[in-house]
């Protein structure tokens, strides 16, 4: 597998400190912010700190400290927004977008966590 990383993307200048977040949580290995066009009530970016551009890469070569670190942060966000269906929260939804077929905008992995109002279905039914 081989993936370039584009240290100029926009989250990699966040985790830089050249432009600013919203940010809500931040671990040793993961940081987590307001996305800038909300898409739900909440909307919530979660990232690892390290070099990953997509969920395959980052699952596969990162070391076992970032992945852990990095799901008991999207945990974690859930937890603080009061979202868990196991503590009586409504739900959320958590997805990442990969590639083009993805419709990946930013180049470093990142998950969505959205919640606040019914989201739907997953996708729209594709066209015959
Ligand atoms: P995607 O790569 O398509 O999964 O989505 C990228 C998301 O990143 C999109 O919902 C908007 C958000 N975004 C883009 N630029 C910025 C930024 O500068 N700051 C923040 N907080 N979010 C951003």
């Amino acid at each position: 597998m081989s993936y370039a990383y584009d240290t100029n993307n926009i989250f990699a200048k966040i985790l830089r400190g050249e432009i600013p977040c919203n940010k809500v949580l931040e671990t040793e290995h993961s940081l987590a912010f307001h996305d800038v066009r909300p898409q739900a009530p909440h909307h919530i970016l979660v990232i690892p700190k390290g070099p990953y551009v997509t969920f395959d890469h980052f699952a596969l070569e990162a070391s076992d400290a970032e992945r852990a670190d990095y799901v008991a942060a999207i945990g974690q966000v859930c937890k603080d927004l009061g979202v868990q269906p196991g503590e009586g929260g409504n739900g959320y939804r958590v997805i990442s977008n990969a590639g083009n077929d993805g419709v990946q905008e930013v180049p470093h992995l990142h998950v969505h966590i959205m919640a606040g109002r019914m989201l739907g279905r997953m996708l729209e039914r594709a066209p015959e």
